[in-house]
């Protein structure tokens, strides 16, 4: 299963589809395939064994086929290779909801466990599952292979010689400080989604007719249905864990909120308000560690650079890889396949556009893995570079594993594994690999764990109401005439940012976020945000750890090494809070060790903000 990625694996000529699926059903009589789940012989729990098993190697080869097109059509966007993955996630999608489809025939059976988990998962396998009517399931696939394109195409310009593409505009949000560059540069790439809405609200009408035809009351419930709980249950969860770490965002708001009133003055940073989207450094406000030199503590020794190391070590994007990579082998596992570096694109093409995005892949769910980044030599790519490996280790780890379990515990577990190995970057795991001279002293950690919580804490009310606001649009809540206002509204409410210029519903901000332009769920960030740190923790007492959490890095230790590669090849074939309490003894997702690892910092805010205003 690729990661951040739209489907598993298709194929794309009907003959070949209609053949897998005559052989997946080749169990069931004949009435039964022609009348869907009535069949006249009865329904057994070999029958059950039977067909998954044909239904796994079918969608297994399907799903090659696909990959290969999705990989051309993000680094090489053109007409055709547009086309050609639509087609090949049309062809995918259709078998699996048909496949699905004709599962019904054994869900009331008493069946084994396992087999049971891979009824469950195949219902759930897809992000957006096509229509019944084959001619909406064409339409579907078309709309989101090219609202992906767009996206990957996105281009502002400033005058007609002078166009900007999202790295050199990501690049202005993050360093310059001139709010009116800053709108401008915000503007100008919440431009290119204007022309998705219409699309969008069409998507949804299709998605949702897809979901409810596989018994999902819509595409939101169908997500949110993934986590072995009741979807109810699991809305509670996110609310209960947003819920221990809403102080944390508060005070580290109410800072940075009087650090930039400072800097831009009242006028532009209300002091007691939401803060403008735009001077935060990251063109979606999500996270907020480009500002840091503004926050910056002035009292306590600086924190250690990261980007200026790498530079000053002349480190490029693929010795950036490198230190991932050996990361991951002093820790007992394998390293990369030369395909890895022979077929990756690391950095961005110069002549043609490409989705730059970064996102982890598996192309043939064996060894033919690869990430796609537009890497910069940056403290910020060094971190998503630990983030894709660690998608690119799981996948390999659990390649053993029957196609149906080849993924996370739950999408959470696959995103937060990278970012858990990205906590053990300390100071004296860089010095022990030759980037950091000297150790800085025990008075700058304030200063490293608030930039670090610029990155971690700030993105959790973001994750929250991307997911939040797709939820409501699924569910009906969120009508297209009212897209952009519900979307404001809920980074109003969460997040305490504001819109940088007058928003209107000609605006369509939410597709110039790439998640909701591909339709990637979102809400795995949140959890993988919380989990990352109970792994952390996990790993740290497991190599004897018993200093403060921020301190600990497990590089090179085999105790910790054990326990990550007995969770990740386990994939995704037992409930996940099976997996995390036979890997960390814990059995809930659990913020505190999030809540330990910024104690001091969060006590060093709230003296900052003493007598000051602490929310908007
Ligand atoms: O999309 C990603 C990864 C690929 S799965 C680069 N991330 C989210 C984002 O960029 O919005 C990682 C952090 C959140
Ligand atoms: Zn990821």
């Amino acid at each position: 299963m690729p990661y951040v990625r739209l489907t598993r694996r298709s194929l794309h000529t009907p003959v070949l589809i209609a053949a897998a699926l005559r052989l997946a059903l080749a169990d069931a009589p004949a009435a039964a395939q022609a009348a869907g789940s009535r069949g006249t012989r009865p329904p057994t729990v070999a029958g059950a064994a039977a067909f998954m098993a044909r239904a796994e190697s079918v969608l297994n080869d399907l799903a090659v086929k696909a990959e290969r097109a999705d990989w051309v059509a993000n680094t090489y966007i053109t007409f055709d290779t547009e086309e050609l993955t639509a087609q090949a996630q049309e062809a995918y999608g259709v078998a699996t909801r048909d496949l699905a489809t004709q599962a019904r025939r054994y869900e009331r059976l008493p069946l084994p466990p396992d087999l049971k988990r891979k009824f469950l998962l195949l219902k759930l396998s897809l992000p957006a599952p096509p229509p019944p009517d084959a001619r909406e399931a064409a339409e579907l696939t078309r709309l989101t292979s090219s609202m992906q394109a767009d996206y990957g195409k996105g281009t502002y310009c400033r005058n007609p010689q002078d166009c900007l593409q999202i790295t050199d505009i990501e690049r202005i949000m993050a360093s310059s400080r001139d709010p009116a560059e800053l709108a401008a540069a915000w503007r100008g790439w919440h431009r290119i989604s204007v022309g998705m809405r219409d699309r969008y609200a069409r998507f949804v009408t299709l998605a949702n007719a897809g979901a409810r035809g596989l018994g999902f009351a819509d595409v939101g419930v169908m997500w949110r249905a993934g986590y072995d709980m009741p979807a109810d249950a699991f809305v509670r969860e996110v609310d209960r864990l947003w819920d221990q770490l809403k102080p944390l965002y508060l005070q580290l708001h109410a800072y940075v909120r009087a650090r930039l009133a400072e800097k831009y003055g009242p006028g532009v940073v209300p002091p007691n308000g939401m803060i403008p989207a735009h001077l935060l450094g990251n063109l979606w406000a999500q996270e907020w560690g480009n500002v840091y030199d503004i926050v910056a503590p002035p009292a306590v020794p600086p924190s250690v650079d990261v980007t200026a190391l790498l530079l000053a070590h002349g480190v490029d994007a693929r010795g950036m890889i490198r230190y991932g990579e050996r990361f991951y082998t002093s820790l007992g596992f394998d390293s990369l396949p030369a395909t890895f570096w022979e077929r990756s694109m690391i950095t961005k093409p110069r002549d043609r556009d490409v989705v730059c995005h970064a996102s982890a892949w598996d192309i043939d769910g064996q060894d033919d893995l690869r990430v796609k980044m537009c890497m910069l030599v940056t403290g910020e790519d060094f971190v998503t570079i630990h983030h894709e490996l660690g998608h690119n280790f799981y996948q390999r780890a659990y390649k053993a594993q029957p196609y149906l379990f080849q993924n996370g515990a739950n999408d959470g577990f696959h995103e937060a594994i990278g970012d858990a190995i990205a906590l053990s970057v300390t100071p004296e795991y860089l010095q022990r690999i030759g980037l950091l001279d000297s150790l800085p002293s025990a008075a700058s950690d304030t200063a490293m764990l608030l930039r670090i919580a610029l990155a971690k804490i700030a993105f959790l009310p973001f994750a929250l109401a991307v997911d939040r606001w797709r939820w409501g649009v699924f569910a009906g809540d969120v009508t297209p005439d009212h897209y952009n206002a519900a979307w404001w509204d809920l980074k109003h409410r969460y997040q305490g940012v504001a819109e940088p210029v007058a928003r209107s519903e000609r605006d369509f901000d939410p597709a110039a976020k790439y998640h909701v332009a591909a339709n990637v769920p979102y809400i795995r960030y949140f959890l993988a945000r919380i989990l990352q740190f109970q792994f952390h923790r996990s790993w740290c007492r497991a190599a004897g750890w018993t200093g403060p959490l921020y301190r600990c890095s497990v590089y090179g230790n085999a105790a910790a090494g054990r326990q990550l590669a007995r969770m990740l090849a386990a994939g995704q074939s037992k409930p996940w809070q099976e997996i995390l309490s036979d890997a960390t003894g814990e059995r809930q997702m659990d913020a505190t060790a999030m809540v330990d690892y910024f104690h001091p910092l969060v006590a060093w805010l709230e003296r900052q903000n003493q007598g000051k205003p602490v929310g908007w």
